[in-house]
């Protein structure tokens, strides 16, 4: 008798009618016959192998360089579990739309079957899913991003306990191009695009919108961040999860160089962009990272942003849409001051500085984490890691402060649920509009919003020692547009503060949104800073944030009965802490 997998392969096989069926393994001679494959078909461009080995530039279609957010969709059977801020179709409806795109779809081409784990091979936290697509290029980054092949079959056994994730490159029309989610039957399927989260079924798809949902039915959390250990001068590690939006900069927190490096403040990578948390019998809460390797914004990444990275990305990685210069070597904007000459765009075509970047925006980097020198030694413990703080944050030119302390779970919840961001290049559409996206989740939330912050709300009740929540903001700007914080290895100062929070050391300033350092709380030795800058970067203007609150209001209301009554009073009681502030002010 057939397994559940096999009789579902089959049944996608009739469907897309490959010429030939690969079932992956994860070994070494899959990824050299892969890779020969996409070399000579031209997926795959050669980089300097002796400067670069194992490494090879992919470029993809020009009009598929990004999550597309508008054509990705939550199929509930109704449309209120998916909620206000998700894009909705009935599941029939969308499997009549898409069946038709899949019919056919691999004819002359393999099908790849992928069978992964997302989380360490031998984490009671760990779920498997399958991934069904035509990409080679998929195949070899999913090899990359998760634990790919025979690990997974073999833990699979004959269950039919995995996530199945059909996907096909289709015709890269983005007209006819979908990725949807039937949460109820735990199924993903995506078809027209080869990119990224699209295309990459175990990262977003399956990691973050069916976990979340898994996540709710089962009393855990799947959310979008980044795990980090801090280490302090006597060797102990407190870790912490941070929330923010696509490419700002989770992964070069979570990979930092720390400035205060010479006191004994080290930081550990445990992961860069999803975290998988559970209560442990002890009442703490534990993470795993469900990824094995970090798929990176280049442009931007140098040796100062992210050394770290810059040394792990030497070998066997894949860099995707980045430009080459004439020695073969990957290059970005941000890599260094002055841009090579002679180098080659992500179009592939000869490049002249002027009008257009040399590699997209958007451009990535996919590095196995264990080569990075910050990996920590407990990152794959199959228990996971304890978290002590959870830490909200994303662009934020004006408004928030450098950081601020929640008054206490509830609150925190409030402050992740309000978190607003100016958008960037890792989805289509406008840059650097400013959008709410609670917890960072907006696009990755499988289910109705104010159903998850309703979870939310219920695990703090289930911790015995909710984690401390705090916000950051590394973006806030002067009068002139200049940032006023130099960020990178310099936000291990604002991690060291939260950590002497935790530990009860740290003093801080009452404010009406929580609680601010006071200036010489913050460790800034080594740093030239001046006190009018600092006093900016704190500073909680409540004018400005009663602007804030009105907005916050408005966007509650999208939520209707769904929002949990608590939020609502989190949000009456800022308006009324406000307006004391300032009457006291006046
Ligand atoms: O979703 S992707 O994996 O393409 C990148 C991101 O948005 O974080
Ligand atoms: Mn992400």
């Amino acid at each position: 008798m057939s397994t559940p997998l096999e009789s579902w392969v089959e049944e996608s096989a009739r469907l897309t009618k490959p010429s030939k069926i690969v079932w992956c393994d994860g070994s070494e001679p899959e990824n050299e016959r892969l890779t020969e494959l996409m070399l000579n078909d031209g997926t795959y461009v050669e980089l300097n192998q002796k400067t670069y080995p194992g490494c090879h530039l992919h470029r993809s279609n020009p009009n598929d360089v990004a999550r597309t957010e508008g054509l990705t969709f939550i199929c509930t059977r109704k449309k209120e579990d998916a909620g206000p801020t998700n894009n909705w179709m009935a599941p029939n409806d969308a499997k009549d739309k898409l069946r038709p795109l899949f019919d056919g779809a691999m004819k002359g081409r393999t099908m790849y079957v992928i069978p992964y784990i997302m989380g360490p091979a031998a984490s009671p936290y760990s779920k498997i899913g399958v991934e069904i697509t035509d990409s080679p290029y998929v195949v070899a980054s999913m090899r990359i991003m998760s634990r790919m092949g025979k690990v997974a079959l073999e833990r699979l056994g004959r269950s039919d306990d995995f996530v199945p994730g059909l996907h096909s490159l289709g015709d890269l029309d983005p007209e006819r191009r979908f990725i949807v989610h039937f949460p109820e039957e735990k199924l993903i399927w995506s078809v027209g695009s080869g990119y990224g989260g699209n295309a990459l079924l175990g990262k977003k798809c399956f990691a973050l919108r069916i976990a979340s949902w898994m996540a709710r039915e089962n009393s855990w959390m799947a959310e979008h961040m980044l795990i980090l250990g801090l280490e302090d001068p006597s060797g102990k590690v407190t870790y912490m999860a941070a929330a923010f939006p696509s490419a700002c900069g989770k992964t070069n927190l979570a990979m930092m160089v720390s400035a205060l490096g010479k006191q004994g403040y080290r930081v550990w990578t445990i992961g860069d962009d999803i975290a998988w948390m559970h209560i442990a019998a002890d009442g703490t809460l534990r993470a795993i990272n469900p990824e094995a390797g970090f798929f990176g914004v280049a442009p931007g990444t140098n040796g100062k942003t992210n050394p770290n990275v810059m040394n792990a990305l030497h070998e066997n990685t894949i860099f995707t849409n980045v430009a080459l210069t004439d020695s073969g070597e990957p290059w970005w904007e941000g890599m260094d001051s002055t841009p090579p000459a002679g180098l080659t765009d992500w179009h592939g075509k000869k490049w002249t500085p002027g009008k257009t970047s040399a590699a997209h925006p958007n451009a990535r980097y996919t590095v196995p984490a264990k080569q990075s020198p910050s990996i920590s030694s407990h990152w794959q413990d199959p228990e996971g890691i304890p978290i002590s703080a959870i830490i909200f944050g994303g662009r934020r030119a004006r408004l928030a402060p450098l950081v601020y302390e929640s008054r206490n779970w509830q609150h925190g919840v409030f402050v992740g649920a309000t978190m607003a961001s100016e958008t960037t290049a890792a989805a289509t559409g406008a840059v650097g509009v400013t959008r709410r996206d609670p917890m960072a989740m907006l696009p990755f939330c499988g289910y109705n919003m104010g159903d998850y912050f309703r979870h939310w709300l219920a695990m703090g009740a289930k911790l015995k020692n909710p984690p401390k929540v705090f916000h950051v903001n590394w973006f806030r700007r002067d009068a002139d547009g200049k940032f006023l914080w130099p960020g990178y290895g310099e936000n291990v100062r604002v991690l060291k503060w939260m950590l002497d929070r935790i530990e009860g050391r740290a003093a801080a300033a009452e404010t009406p949104i929580g609680s601010v350092p006071t200036a010489s709380s913050l460790t800034l030795d080594g740093l030239s800073i001046s006190r009018d800058t600092l006093n900016e970067l704190l500073s909680v203007n409540p004018a400005d944030w009663t602007e804030e609150e009105q907005a916050v209001e408005k966007f509650f209301e999208k939520f209707g009965d769904r929002l949990p009554a608590a939020l609502c009073q989190e949000q009456k009681a800022l308006a009324n802490r406000l307006s004391a502030s300032s009457m006291a002010s006046k």
